[in-house]
């Protein structure tokens, strides 16, 4: 079976976390994706973390599946001959390298479309043009200055980081969209272009709905969906919301059954309109589906603090495994808090691919993501990352080099 891209090559400048989650969904989708490594050292991520002496961690091996490895110099003039070389055969040149380190290198986006026109240049950085543009930053940074971390946690308590990597994994997410939507216009134009996704960006981006609520609140002085409704002020700012929804259907994480030993005996509750009828019936509180103070979403918006203790009264007398099960009978939408053990064990998730059993030559049998995204005609087989430069006498031979070439490569460790 074919792959959605097929035939596209990508020379892959990435590290760390943000750029390798982008260039592994283009490798999933079919791309031929060429890591460029230091030679010696590799990715950083590969010595990171590890659990295992000697192997690869997984924090690398879980972002380079289906990649090809090759260690270069480029700052050795013979290593910038061999980049000049990949340059001109790829389609897509991916880095997330610190600001200007590309230009440092030799390599201005001048020079690469001298080289091949029809490259497209594809970066992440932390922040867009402005004040912070030549920062490094990681993870966190991104959550802290695209609006995450002021908007997540308690009220009462400081602002959160939040375990899910939208700086990092979000923001590759962000750029693989633009590097393919780029791919398609060069379809027309014969042009490459530049594709940049900043890490403040994206993080904004998944945090629409907080500057949404900002503008509200600049409007009306009220939030009446936030928990701090009607008890508390507010400030000039979005406050962080706890667990409320952020959507116009209020809800909570309430305890369930097992609590006080297990932290994650909880499940993720919603109040949604349509069927407040049928969560009074199923927590025995069939009063509420006429009394004035409950019967409409507007009524309900002073009274919610109430109203989930009432169903955590109900959900506390279930696992949160029975509570799924009861609520949608009823279509009542909530979530049960998984475990990343329980996720790691779940067979459905096996089923379909998105969790995957993979198996490495030097540590042996290891979980990972699987791509995420299903296309019926171009299906992702999760192949294990690369040794630190396992394809370099292979790529190098395909774009001309012979063995002889390449041994002298070797011995002045270019490669
Ligand atoms: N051969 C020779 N030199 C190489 C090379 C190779 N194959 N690959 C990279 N280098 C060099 C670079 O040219 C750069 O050299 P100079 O600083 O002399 O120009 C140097 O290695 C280091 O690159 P770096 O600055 O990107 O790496 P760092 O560890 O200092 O910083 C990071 C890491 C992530 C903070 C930085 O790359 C960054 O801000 N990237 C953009 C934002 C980003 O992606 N952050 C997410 C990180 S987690 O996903």
């Amino acid at each position: 079976m074919s792959k959605a891209l097929d035939g596209v090559r990508i020379l892959d400048f990435t590290h760390v976390q943000s750029g390798p989650t982008c260039t592994q969904l283009l490798a999933w989708f079919g791309a031929d994706v060429i890591k460029v490594e230091k030679a010696g050292e590799g990715d950083a991520t590969r010595g990171q973390l590890r659990d295992v002496p000697d192997a690869d961690s997984l924090y690398f091996t879980m972002l380079n599946h289906n990649k090809r490895s090759i260690t270069l110099d480029t700052k050795n003039p013979k290593g910038k001959e061999v980049l000049n070389t990949l340059i001109k055969s790829c389609d897509v040149l991916v880095e997330n390298f610190a600001p200007g380190a590309l230009d440092r290198m030799g390599f201005t986006w001048e020079r690469i479309q001298e080289l091949n026109p029809r490259m497209i240049v594809a970066s992440v950085k932390g922040f867009g043009p402005g004040p912070y543009e030549d920062c490094k930053v990681y993870e966190n940074v991104a959550q802290c200055a695209g609006g995450s971390a002021s908007t997540t946690g308690f009220d009462d308590g400081p602002p959160l980081v939040t375990g899910a990597q939208i700086g990092d994994s979000g923001t590759g997410l962000h750029l693989a969209l633009g590097i393919v939507a780029a791919l398609y216009q060069r379809n027309t134009t014969g042009r490459g272009q530049k594709v940049l996704a900043a890490m403040q960006d994206s993080v904004l981006n998944l945090c629409r709905v907080k500057l949404r609520d900002q503008q509200r609140l600049d409007r009306t002085g009220v939030l009446k969906e936030y928990p701090q409704y009607p008890d508390s002020k507010f400030g000039d700012a979005v406050p962080r919301a706890g667990n409320a929804s952020g959507g116009g259907q209020p809800g909570w994480i309430l305890k369930c059954k097992g609590w006080e030993t297990d932290p994650n005996a909880y499940i993720y509750f919603i109040t949604q309109a349509p069927v407040w009828g049928a969560i009074c019936k199923v927590i025995g509180q069939e009063d509420w589906i006429t009394h004035p103070d409950y019967a409409t979403p507007a009524a309900r918006l002073s009274h919610l603090k109430s109203i989930f203790d009432r169903i955590e009264a109900w959900t506390m007398t279930k696992t949160k495994f029975e509570a799924m099960k009861i609520l949608n009978e009823f279509d009542i939408p909530c979530g049960p808090i998984l475990s990343m053990k329980e996720i790691a064990e779940d067979q459905s998730l096996r089923a379909t691919g998105t969790v995957v059993e993979v198996d490495h030559p030097k540590r042996g049998k290891y979980l990972t993501v699987g791509n995420p995204i299903k296309m019926s005609d171009s299906l992702t087989e999760v192949v294990r990352s690369p040794l630190l430069g396992e394809h370099t006498e292979e790529v190098l031979t395909e774009l001309g080099y012979g063995l002889e070439a390449i041994a002298a490569l070797r011995k002045e460790k270019v490669v």
